[in-house]
């Protein structure tokens, strides 16, 4: 099935679409690492694993030019890999070490980095959204062309902030593009179950935001339109929106019994519409890349992934006196 995908002849260079093989990659064998360590009880708390949905981030950030922003949810690692944080700083935050990107204090959903321009990682479903018309309204104030990814879920797009953002975000102009991750859950609900007007993309159209829906299994459709989406945000026409139709292969968190939905239907998406499955068919039948290229890639990413790992371990857990730094009170 992966291969009938891969017939239309897109207009893409093979240093491009190996980039693109190499990124969605590297963001799914570090979240199976991830799921490992948590397994081996190195990992506590939540965590959120982006593994199905790799396309949509690194589509996007295809898209993104030096200087550009993004915000998130709590299902935030694949955005952290895409837009270059470094793997160790993320696995070691997940463990808690001090090598993490928050000294070991944030966990998997807190993590930050100003040079890679990441604001987070926010736990509360949906409150990434007016933080990203924040950022957007200081760069439209700033007028430096920037632009914003604010990402947020299918469940998340139902929350009334969602849409008192999206109001001052259309009449202020600001240059944010809204990316609505529909992977058809919030938690153990389908979306049937809980939305009334199910094309998300729609939704803007009160406030007079244009929106499209994207296959967010296919990477270069998830560039092309982030491209648009950039394009009009770039030339002060304001946000954009962009529905983007994925799937998550694993249960919401770790913690997920997946009773809400059959095996069947996972095993169908990742057999039929696995989006690195998509890219290696097009590398393959394009004849940009053999099998052995393909290993070869396979084993450097593990690497990778793997030195991550042992960069977490290795790395100790935060002092005692760190619980007193990076708070706003004043702690005695
Ligand atoms: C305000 C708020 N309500 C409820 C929760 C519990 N909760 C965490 S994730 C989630 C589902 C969100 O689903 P969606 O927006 O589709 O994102 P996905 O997990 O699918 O990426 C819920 C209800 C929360 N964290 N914050
Ligand atoms: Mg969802």
């Amino acid at each position: 099935m992966a291969a009938r995908r891969a017939t239309k002849k897109p207009n893409i260079s093979k240093d491009e679409l190996t980039q693109y093989y190499r990124d969605m990659l590297l963001i799914r064998r570090f979240e199976e690492k991830a799921g490992q360590l948590y397994g081996m009880g190195l990992i506590g708390g939540f965590c959120h694993l982006y593994i199905g949905q790799e396309a949509v981030v690194v589509g996007l950030e295809a898209a993104a030019e030096e200087g550009d922003k993004r915000v998130t949810s709590y299902r935030d690692h694949g955005h952290m890999l895409a837009c270059g944080m470094d793997p160790g700083g993320v696995m070691a935050e997940l463990t808690g070490r001090e090598g993490g990107y928050s000294k070991g204090k944030g966990g998997s959903m807190h993590m930050f980095s100003k040079e890679k321009h990441f604001y987070g990682g926010h736990g509360i479903v949906g409150a990434q959204v007016p933080i990203g018309a924040g950022l957007a309204f200081a760069d439209r104030y700033k007028e430096n062309g920037r632009v914003t990814f604010t990402y947020f879920g299918d469940g998340a797009a139902n929350q009334g902030q969602v849409y008192e953002t999206f109001n001052m975000a259309a009449l202020w102009a600001l240059p944010v593009v809204f990316v609505i991750e529909n992977n058809q859950y919030a938690m153990g609900t389908a979306q049937q179950r809980s939305t009334s007007t199910p094309d998300l993309h729609t939704r803007g159209e009160a406030f007079g935001i244009p929106g499209e829906v994207v296959d967010g299994m296919d990477v270069l459709a998830v560039k092309t339109a982030g491209e648009k989406a950039v394009g009009h945000c770039r030339a002060g026409k304001g946000p954009y929106i962009l529905e983007v139709k994925t799937y998550r292969y694993r249960g919401h968190s770790m913690s997920d019994p997946a009773k809400y939905r059959t095996r069947e239907e996972v095993q169908k998406m990742r057999e039929e519409r696995d989006p690195i499955e998509h890219v290696r068919a097009m590398l393959l039948e394009g004849k940009h890349a053999s099998e052995e290229d393909l290993k070869a890639i396979d084993k450097e990413i593990k690497k990778v992934v793997n030195d991550s790992a042992e960069f977490a371990r290795e790395s100790p857990e935060p002092a005692l006196d760190e619980l007193w730094t990076d708070i706003y009170a004043e702690a005695r």
